[in-house]
């Protein structure tokens, strides 16, 4: 079996204490990927001083010098971009055509950050006082701990690192236990590029190793995307250590589709937002919420549609759907299952774990539909992170965005609806960081702002420049060159 290591101030190395787990394949458990670093307290230490000391060094490399490199990488991921997407799908299970989107979006981010180096902007503003000038400059911050989910193996980890180094940072980098081998290539594919030793550095590991990194006193900024629990801790953990933190944590999108939609857009939108990536994207579409005239009608054409979709194993052709990521989520899917029936959800569309054939090698679950819910109910307020979709009944516009904005996450949104003005409303009093017209709620591009209102984050956002307001900080400069001594605020008034 392959044995995987740890990527540290440019070498690959073994974890310090010698041991290791063993990842598996979600669509055939007998399918064991390879035994990746149980890194430990030493791997962080030696991790984060590779990082420091690279920092003195790489911040003085001119940023557009950082950018070619990036943009070497962007080639890298692009050579790499089939191979990397079925390394990928064998170790979280969404379909190829998937990962290789995934993929996309890294090579996207490369060409962007890159060419944000001849840019990474400040700001001046005349002084108010003569013979004196006012800059300001964007400077890095120093060792970033950038900690991800598996959902996004490579996406994810290219919106936070690549950024990062862009605008002159050091990175250690935890990926999922669940996807350390697309940790490991990321690293390869940095190294190719010339990214200098301790510039960027990976630690495979299990959840208490990001402990140890976010806790770490030399590691300056951690840039999270995970669960609410974890999120949430990081943030007290930083809040006490003094650190910045960009936080990236649940959502429970919601598409809206009024009677006036297109109503086959607004299904297949609603099936790929819902049962894309098996519905484990912090974007997907857990709540539809559909207008009282059309609303059996759009839950047949649904149900219809989606009893057509193809679970199966992400690396055979024809898949629509993979399989969810582990045991404990199928069993998370089970028990929603029964809540939300318990709370007087009607079941329509799968509903349970899908055991046909080679499907009972892996964790599948069918693509569900659960209607009739109503805003009280569990399933409508909890992020399930599965193939589990609840429709809820609004009356009217008003009372569909009541419904949206009734949840304690605001990330992503949709409406399907053939009315400008309902749009434009939609587009105002929609309480989320992301709001689609008559597309659904995943999609987001690498060069616009991503990220959530409420309890989805902490108020960054990632994408776009405003990723670099993460990981920059400013420094202001006043010039005075009038050979007096001039007291602001004193002298001038
Ligand atoms: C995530 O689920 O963590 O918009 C990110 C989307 C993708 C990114 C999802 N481009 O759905």
């Amino acid at each position: 079996m392959e044995r995987f290591k740890n990527y540290i101030n440019g070498q690959w190395v073994e974890p310090v204490n010698g041991h290791y787990f063993e990842n598996i394949n979600p669509a055939n458990h007998q399918d064991i990927i390879g035994e990746f670093p149980k890194s430990d307290i030493d791997d962080v230490n030696a991790a984060v001083a590779a990082a420091r000391s690279a920092f003195k060094k790489w911040k003085l490399v001119p940023a557009p010098k950082r950018g070619d490199m990036l943009r070497i990488a962007g080639d890298i991921f692009s050579r790499r971009k089939k191979e990397l997407g079925m390394i990928m799908t064998r170790e979280m299970g969404k379909p190829t055509f998937e990962t290789e989107g995934d993929v996309q979006e890294a090579i996207d981010t490369a060409y962007y950050a890159a060419s944000e180096t001849r840019r990474l902007f400040g700001y001046n503003a005349p002084s108010e006082m003569p013979n004196k000038m006012n800059l300001s400059f964007r400077n890095p911050i120093g060792v970033c701990g950038i900690i991800t989910a598996w959902n996004f193996p490579v996406a994810v980890p290219s919106w936070k690192i690549l950024p990062a180094i862009a605008a002159g940072n050091t990175v250690v980098y935890k990926p999922s236990k669940e996807s350390p081998h697309s940790g490991v290539i990321f690293a390869e594919i940095l190294e190719e590029a010339g990214i200098p030793a301790g510039v960027f550095n990976v630690l495979l590991g299990q959840g208490a190793m990001g402990d140890l990194i976010v806790e770490h006193p030399d590691v300056n900024l951690i840039g999270f995307t995970g669960s609410t629990e974890i999120g949430t801790h990081i943030g007290e953990v930083c809040g006490r250590t003094n650190k910045k933190c960009s936080l990236e944590m649940g959502g429970k999108n919601a598409q809206i589709v009024m009677d006036d939609a297109n109503f086959e857009l607004a299904a297949e939108g609603a099936l790929w937002g819902a049962f894309g990536t098996t519905g484990q994207r912090c974007t997907a579409t857990s709540r539809l919420i559909v207008h009282k005239d059309c609303y059996e009608d759009f839950i047949n054409l649904l149900v219809t549609k989606a009893n057509k979709l193809r679970l199966g194993d992400g690396l055979k052709e024809g898949t629509d759907v993979g399989p969810v990521i582990h045991e404990k989520s199928l069993k998370n899917c089970e028990n929603y299952v029964a809540i939300a029936l318990g709370e007087g959800g009607r079941l329509v569309c799968g509903g349970k774990r899908a055991i046909e054939g080679a499907l009972a090698l892996g964790s599948f679950f069918e693509p569900t539909i659960i209607v009739d819910v109503t805003a009280d109910m569990r399933i409508f307020k909890e992020e399930i992170f599965g193939p589990i979709l609840c429709v809820a009944k609004a009356d009217s516009l008003e009372h569909a965005i009541e419904l949206q904005n009734s949840c304690e996450f605001g990330l992503s949104s949709s409406i399907y609806t053939r009315n400008v003005n309902a749009a434009f409303q939609a587009i105002r009093d929609i309480e989320a960081g992301i709001t689609y017209i008559n597309s659904p709620t995943i999609g987001a591009e690498a060069h616009m702002p991503f990220g959530g209102v409420k309890g989805t984050g902490n108020g960054h956002r990632e994408g776009g420049w405003t990723v670099f307001d993460i990981f920059t900080e400013w420094k202001t400069v006043y010039i005075d060159y009038s050979d007096t001594l001039q007291r602001a605020q004193i002298d001038n008034y």
